[in-house]
């Protein structure tokens, strides 16, 4: 047993303890390596941990630290004499109490649209919780691409049609959903709500929904299907939902064949694979909030390396390698740059269930996917969190439609970015998705109002699309067709293979 006043003398970038439920770990070696910045380990130095760790790390992740990091469980009985964690940065700590004495976050029926539920996560959340979830690559421009973008195609109504009564249940990947949407998987949720997975699978559950599971989650896998079985156990006659898994491959191959069989041992229905995020895309508002967080914390200036610098590394001859120095780090063994098609062969040896690649982005990479025999694709560009300008879901199923139908015919093709009104699901429909991904509406209501947010969200999505089924003159999802909508303006925009431009008469 160690003693709290022990810990609490390693607090130092020389030398740096840190106890994660009750155990005590020596990170010095990993202070560097910390993909969230060495900030946060120092903050955290000779303190108890726990709390911070559980909003990014899955419970089982502490494991992965080098051989030789746990140095022993700490005496209870002195836990007082442990560091305070050095301080939450100031908004953070105005924005926590600010919604407790305030009471800013309005009522749950005032949120009507799926888009008011970002004001209500914004009130709620710690600042550097919202920076995360609402965070976008670069300008931003790929996530306002993904939200303009919806409303660039039109609807073409039919009118004097009976549609009394309407239908919008359809299926994915062969299974029933009392609606065209599902939860798209979002990472690191502990951050967002204190049992951010747990209770994103409650709702799920109780809306009947399919949702999507990150391999980023704060919950391990097993943790997330206990609760999924328990949920449908509690209701009784069982709910239509079923769990599907992000996969992020692991570099290490064989964790990545561990992961994989854990994920299938637990009963993941489907692997959705991501394919856009060979390394982590440049969140801008998250490093802002770092360099800020380093400077409170006294960091001196050139320990606050500047993101431009670049480090070259040379290996063996090579040519040398470029990366950045701060920022843009995968979780050590998480993200791997090196993957290719090739892979698909052995993770279809392991995997005998539909998989579906997450993060197309054109239409030769669909044809791809058919030949690789993915049973789908989802056309995405991870909510504007990678690629700078990337295209959104719209265009590229207007790419696909027009470069690559085969696809559409052989595979089952999601969409997913920016959807924020039920209506717009349709379009995505009529142009030949099979359902569309929402992501942040589902996150916000949850960080505001818990699974009874997601309930309401989806509540809502749902008579905004009855609604808008209605008024379009069609009764079932089956009934949707490319004649309903007007895409002209995606179209007029969309890439052509020769890229020729109009040349000048003068
Ligand atoms: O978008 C993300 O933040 C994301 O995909 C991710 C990736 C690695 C760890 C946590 C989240």
């Amino acid at each position: 047993m160690l003693d709290g006043a022990e810990v609490a003398k390693h607090s130092s970038r020389k030398s740096c303890w840190i106890v994660i439920n009750s155990k005590v770990y020596d990170v010095t070696s990993f202070v560097p390596e910390h993909p969230g910045g060495s900030t946060i380990l120092l903050k955290q130095a000779g303190a108890d941990a726990s709390s911070e760790y559980a909003k990014y790390h899955s419970p089982d992740v502490v494991n992965d630290l080098p051989e030789g990091s746990y140095l022993g469980d700490i005496d209870p009985s002195t836990l007082s004499a442990l560091n305070t964690p050095k301080g939450l940065s100031r908004p953070e700590v105005q924005e926590a109490t600010a919604q407790s004495s305030e009471g800013q976050v309005p009522h749950v029926s005032l949120c009507v649209r799926a888009s008011d539920f970002e004001a209500a996560a914004k009130a709620t959340l710690p600042n550097k919780s919202w920076i995360y979830a609402s965070s976008s690559a670069n300008s931003g421009a790929s996530l306002q691409g993904n939200l303009d973008d919806w409303s660039r195609v039109s609807f073409r109504p039919r009118v004097l049609r009976n549609v009394e009564s309407v239908e919008v249940g359809t299926k994915i990947l062969g299974n029933a959903t009392p609606l065209p949407f599902y939860v798209s998987p979002m990472g690191s949720m502990g951050s967002i709500h204190g049992e951010g997975e747990i209770e994103m699978t409650k709702a799920i559950v109780q809306t009947g929904l399919h949702g999507l599971m990150s391999t980023a989650s704060t919950k391990t896998t097993e943790q997330i299907m206990e609760t999924y079985l328990a949920e449908q156990e509690r209701r009784g006659n069982g709910s239509a939902s079923k769990l599907m898994f992000q996969l992020y491959i692991p570099t290490d191959r064989q964790k990545a064949i561990e992961l994989i069989r854990r994920v299938k041992k637990a009963g993941f229905h489907s692997l959705w694979i991501t394919v856009d995020t060979p390394v982590l895309g440049k969140r801008t508002a998250d490093r802002y909030q770092q360099a800020q967080e380093a400077l409170d914390v006294g960091l001196e200036e050139e320990e606050v390396e500047p993101a431009a610098e670049l480090e070259v590394e040379t290996q063996g001859g090579e040519a040398p390698k470029v990366s950045p120095k701060i920022g843009g780090r995968p979780p050590p063994g998480q993200l791997s740059a090196k993957t290719t098609w090739e892979d698909l062969k052995w993770i279809r040896q392991e995997w005998d269930r539909p998989i579906i690649l997450k993060g197309v982005q054109c239409a030769e990479d669909a044809k791809l996917a058919v030949e690789y025999g993915c049973q789908g694709i989802l056309l995405s560009n991870h909510g504007g969190r990678q690629m700078h300008t990337a295209p959104s879901a719209l265009m590229t199923l207007c790419e696909i439609r027009t470069y690559a139908p085969e696809a559409l015919a052989k595979l089952e093709v999601f969409v997913d970015g920016g959807l924020r009104d039920g209506a717009d699901v349709l379009k995505a429909l009529c142009l030949g998705a099979t359902a569309v991904g929402v992501g942040r509406p589902f996150l916000y209501a949850m960080a505001a109002y818990g699974a009874k947010g997601v309930e309401r969200c989806v509540d809502v999505l749902a008579e905004e699309l009855t609604t808008a089924m209605r008024l379009l003159g069609i009764t079932s999802l089956d009934q949707v067709r490319p004649e309903l909508v007007n895409a002209r303006r995606l179209l007029n925009e969309m890439w052509v293979p020769e890229q020729t431009f109009v040349k000048s008469r003068l």
